[in-house]
């Protein structure tokens, strides 16, 4: 076929390093830039035959997020905005890794398995990218991919990740999830942004200003954009917005939850990551002392708010919290017994903790690291909407009010700008403070750290990754550790994103002993640090 000759032709374009292996992480593939060309042609190719297969839109976002300024990667997205089905990610990885001479064979294996029929068939994708010095080079390769097999492309250059979702969603529902550009996502944010907070109208001066690390990143230039279509209902302080410092480096999301550390100098606000979708807020109080509000604080704040509502409103809907093995247990334990909601517990990646909460009428969906959103079914905004046109007095304005709230979620995936603008709606609407909503539950003391191996894939979990199955012995070394610790938990696992094994424990304090006669004197994460690199490096 032609075609298969004209792809063979192009990739010789995009060489592979021979021998070079990639595996498909947490969230596509990521790693040095300089290994990714042969890649994001490839996944122009495969985003091509997945649009085919699904006779809709597919999203191709370059990015690598939280990574280093030198790291890229790819995001994809399917036609709901939801991340790539699993099924796919396995042809994915198949097509990066096939050497040049193989690649044809690869494809038309896909093609077979999927029942794809090249003939007469159109094909779209939506392709976005970070700001990334990289992230220019690495689109035209994904769009050298999509026409290779006569696809047709749109690019959206510099946009966050959740505003390629939310395009390729608005889109494949016609119009009915939104207007699908940049202009319609601050429209559609701010409107409802504004009609939410006029539930609030004593909100002060200082009320209204938030401060907010863009991470050095597209996030930055998105907000500055954006604040215009807010009027005024929110005045943004952007500080690492990209005009000096490097990108994600001592700033944005990740670094101040890993950290647990403002960017220097900085009090009270909130950080995004390198491409937007995640989001922690912060504060130094009067003693200095600094305090992290992250996706574990996001999920408690949100899920109160719309069981609040649900009850004014009398609407029996069930909501659902959905968190992974490193939500605080404070957090899980504040959920269950306070605030009686159904928790689960998901494998790390959102597109985990994305199906799960799909089983519910309302799903919150946060990772510590503030990666989440919020899901809403079919039917349970239906009922919202009936009510709004029904009812009246308490109960309407409780509807509204979630109708509202509706239209602030990004629904498609976590989305820091939308995350950051419905946290400011609730605090205005509940008359609450940063300290105050802190203050619903003390997290437990927790440590983060990433420990280099030389081959992390030795690590396998279970239980949503809360046990390690191999290397044999340390999930008993770890529990040995753990059983001395009040309220003790620890897990490790390998990262999908970087090169490391993460290492999580918790427990009541931070200066609990262990009474292990080998790690005398040591907190619970360095002892658990030890161990796996004892048992794996
Ligand atoms: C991605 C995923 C997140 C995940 C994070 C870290 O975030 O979308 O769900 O929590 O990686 O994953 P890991 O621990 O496997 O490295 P981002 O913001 O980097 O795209």
């Amino acid at each position: 076929m032609a075609q298969w000759q004209e792809v063979s032709e192009k990739s010789k374009l995009h060489p592979k390093p021979v021998g070079l292996v990639l595996q498909y992480g947490t969230a596509g593939f990521r790693t040095n830039a300089d290994h990714l060309d042969h890649v994001m042609f490839r996944m122009g190719l495969l985003a091509t035959l997945r649009s085919i297969n699904t006779k809709a839109i597919i999203g191709v976002m370059v990015t690598a997020s939280h990574n280093p300024e030198e790291d890229n990667g790819v995001k994809l997205i399917d036609p709901m905005g939801e991340m790539l089905t699993p099924a796919w990610e396995v042809y994915a990885t198949q097509l990066a890794n096939a050497e040049q001479d193989h690649l044809i064979t690869v494809l038309k294996d896909l093609v077979q398995k999927e029942s794809i029929d090249l003939t007469n068939q159109e094909a779209e994708v939506f392709v976005g990218r970070d700001t990334r010095s990289s992230s220019a080079r690495l689109s035209d390769a994904v769009l050298d991919g999509v026409t290779a097999l006569d696809g047709r492309s749109k690019d959206y250059g510099l946009v966050t990740t959740p505003q390629l979702h939310y395009m390729v969603c608005c889109c494949n529902t016609r119009g009915g999830y939104g207007k699908a550009s940049v202009e319609g996502y601050y429209s559609k944010l701010s409107q409802a942004f504004i009609q939410l907070t006029k539930s609030a109208p004593n909100r002060t001066d200082d009320q209204k200003c938030l401060l907010v690390d863009g991470a050095n990143g597209i996030g930055a230039l998105k907000l500055r954009e954006m604040e215009p279509y807010l009027q005024g209902a929110l005045k943004v302080s952007l500080f690492c917005d990209g005009t000096g410092g490097k990108l994600n480096h001592q700033c944005g999301a990740d670094f101040v939850k890993v950290q647990q550390n403002s960017p220097k100098g900085i009090n009270r606000c909130c950080s995004f990551d390198g491409d937007a979708d995640r989001i922690v807020y912060y504060y130094s109080d009067d003693h200095g002392r600094f305090h992290l509000l992250d996706g574990d604080k996001i999920a408690t704040l949100i899920s109160t708010f719309l069981k609040e509502l649900l009850t004014k409103a009398g609407l029996d809907l069930k909501i659902a919290v959905v968190q992974t093995a490193y939500a605080n247990g404070s957090s899980t334990r504040y959920l269950e017994d306070t605030m009686k909601v159904i928790v689960r517990c998901a494998k790390t990646g959102v597109k985990h903790l994305h199906h799960v909460a799909q089983e519910f009428d309302i799903g919150v969906y946060f990772e510590a690291n503030g990666h989440g959103t919020v899901l809403f079914s079919k039917a349970a905004e239906e009922k919202i909407q009936q009510l709004c046109d029904d009812s009246e007095g308490e109960r309407q304005g409780a509807a509204t009010l979630l109708k509202n709230s509706v239209d602030l979620i990004n629904q498609t995936v976590g989305d820091a700008i939308s995350d950051m603008l419905l946290i400011e709606a609730i605090l205005a609407i509940k008359g609450m403070t940063v300290q105050q909503w802190d203050a619903i539950y003390t997290d437990l003391p927790n440590r983060q750290l990433k420990v280099k191996v030389s081959d992390r894939r030795v690590i396998d979990t279970k239980d949503a990754e809360r046990k390690t199955v191999s290397p044999a012995g340390l999930q008993e070394a770890i529990d040995r550790l753990v059983e001395r610790h009040q309220d003790g938990r620890s897990f490790v696992r390998p990262s999908g994103t970087e090169d490391v094994v993460r290492v999580y424990s918790e427990a009541a304090t931070q200066v609990t002993r262990l009474l292990n006669h080998l790690y005398l004197n040591q907190p619970l994460h360095t002892g658990v640090f030890t161990f796996v690199c004892f048992c794996v490096c």
